[in-house]
């Protein structure tokens, strides 16, 4: 089950790019369904001089078969996002296909990496882009993010994007601010950086105005890290869709620290549909290890006053990490049951590069940069999760590879098989218009009952 959600960074880049007159176009191959074969075809039509692809950790085995793929057909490969800014020169050691790799933020260091490729490449290579044995300078965050021109929709295939949890037809998402200022040791970030960036309250409802009259949509998720760093901006912004008479349900996330009641009534007012909360654990040594500054109490209580004020709760949890037995993963289950989450997304604990825990993981144990102890021996292995067992994910755990997975399973499914959860999550698909989505998780919740099915169906 993949999410078709727009891939924003790059419809920045386009923006950027096209601006400084180079010709561009998005090829979102998982939105349009492509096999590789249709997406090999569909590149070597386009015939471009560069392919520019964004890499993850748990994906960057699929960016380098797409690199494989088109080395021979393509000048130049280049590669972005969180992972290549992560790997540094070793990009060119694990992903040996690939010429150019740029790191961090690139919308103001692409096109002066472009026009470098164009004056033939002679001098040292301009901050933000690394050329295989060249010397490498990193680029400057950037600060004014007002003034970066708006994500090239244009170029998207927006009637494609589908939000299992949207509540209305059409789909967009925007990204207000950039940046968290607090120190998970699971998350990275990298290319964010560790210092909240917002936008102006304004320029976030002209941009709003601008997608909604563009694509009509009825939905917008805001993937910001911490959409609720600010209450006084949120409630500007709320204030501000309340003024425009902006028709549309949204989603945020947000640390359970930063819920007030009367800004969750305000942004109920301005449409807010849906708040995804960090739970993570309900065990006091997972909470610490993972550096997520946050007590019980205040879980409680964000659920609580997101749900009074008439908004939806999503809560992420990680099950399984470094010291914890089946109990204290069952611990986690129960809390999500308690808090009335109305959806909850399970996961294992991936130590992904570029996080702290990453670091410690990685050098035997030992304490994380940020000050928490990384208990070992945690084994490491991979570990199917039931919603997205397509990634290549490992999982950071001491429990036996088989009972993670199973105690998995087990929490979607004493999850979703409430009839209350299951018939809203169905009734959600169809309301956003995703009916083919709607089958394949049907079929897909059966699967988790019936493992041996599982394979044949999703
Ligand atoms: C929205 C989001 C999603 C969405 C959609 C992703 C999409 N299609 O863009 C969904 C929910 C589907 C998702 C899923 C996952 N995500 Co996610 N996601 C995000 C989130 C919150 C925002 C992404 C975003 O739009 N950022 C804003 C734009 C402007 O920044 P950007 O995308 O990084 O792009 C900039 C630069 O990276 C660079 N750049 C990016 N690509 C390229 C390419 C080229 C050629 C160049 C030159 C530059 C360049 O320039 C861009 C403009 O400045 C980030 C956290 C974050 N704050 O970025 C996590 C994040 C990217 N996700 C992450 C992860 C791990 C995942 C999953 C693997 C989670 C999982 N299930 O295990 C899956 C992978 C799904 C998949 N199959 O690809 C990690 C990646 C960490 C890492 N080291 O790889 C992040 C950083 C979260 C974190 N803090 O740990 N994600
Ligand atoms: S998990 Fe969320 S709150 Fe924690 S550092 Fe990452 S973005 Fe910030």
């Amino acid at each position: 089950m993949s999410l078709k959600v727009p891939p924003l960074g790059l419809a920045y880049l386009a923006s950027a790019a096209r601006r400084a007159g180079h010709h561009v176009k998005i090829l979102d191959a998982a939105a349009l369904s492509l096999s590789w074969r249709e997406m090999y075809v569909e590149v070597r039509r386009m015939a471009p001089h560069l392919v520019g692809m964004t890499t993850l950790g748990p994906t960057a085995d699929l960016a380098l078969r797409a690199a494989r793929m088109f080395r021979a057909h393509v000048r130049w490969i280049m590669v972005g996002g969180p992972h290549a800014t992560v790997l540094g020169e070793a990009v060119f050691r694990d992903m040996p296909e690939v010429d150019l790799a740029m790191e961090g933020e690139a919308e103001r260091s692409l096109p002066r990496a472009l026009s470098w490729l164009e004056t033939g490449a002679g001098a040292d290579p301009p901050p933000g882009l690394r050329v295989r044995a060249r010397p490498f300078q990193r680029a400057a965050v950037i600060e004014d993010l007002d003034d970066l021109d708006l994500p090239a929709w244009d170029l998207l295939p927006w009637k494609q994007y589908r939000y299992p949890m949207a509540t209305r037809p059409g789909f967009v998402t925007m990204i207000s601010s950039r940046g968290c200022s607090h120190g998970c040791t699971f998350c990275d970030r990298s290319v964010g950086g560790s210092r909240w960036r917002g936008r102006a309250a304004e320029a976030v409802l002209e941009e709003m105005s601008w997608l909604l009259g563009l694509t009509g949509a009825g939905f917008l998720c805001f993937f910001d890290d911490d959409f609720l760093h600010d209450p006084s901006r949120v409630a500007a912004i709320c204030q501000g869709i309340l003024e425009r008479g902006l028709d549309l349900r949204w989603k945020c996330e947000g640390r359970v620290d930063r819920v007030d009641p009367h800004l969750l009534g305000l942004m109920k007012r301005a449409g807010c549909s849906m708040v995804a909360f960090g739970v993570e654990s309900a065990n006091a040594s997972t909470l610490s290890l993972l550096g997520k500054e946050q007590d019980l109490g205040q879980v409680r209580r964000a659920f609580d006053l997101t749900r009074r004020a008439g908004i939806r709760t999503l809560a992420y949890a990680i099950l399984g990490a470094p010291g914890e037995t089946a109990r204290d993963v069952m611990n986690t289950v129960e809390l999500c049951q308690e808090l009335k989450a109305d959806y909850v997304q399970f996961s294992s604990l991936s130590p992904m590069p570029g996080s702290s825990l990453f670091i410690a993981a990685t050098s035997g144990g030992g304490t994380t940069p940020a000050g928490y102890r990384c208990p070992g021996p945690a084994s490491a292995s991979l570990v199917g999760n039931p919603f997205d067992s397509d990634l290549h994910r490992v999982a950071l755990t001491d429990l036996p590879e088989s009972v993670l997975g199973t105690l998995l399973r087990k929490a979607w499914v004493s999850t979703y098989m409430r009839p209350g959860r299951a018939v809203r999550l169905v009734g959600d698909l169809l309301a956003s218009g995703a009916w083919r989505d709607s089958g394949r998780m049907v079929l897909g919740m059966a699967g988790w009952l019936a493992p041996g099915l599982r394979g044949r169906i999703l």
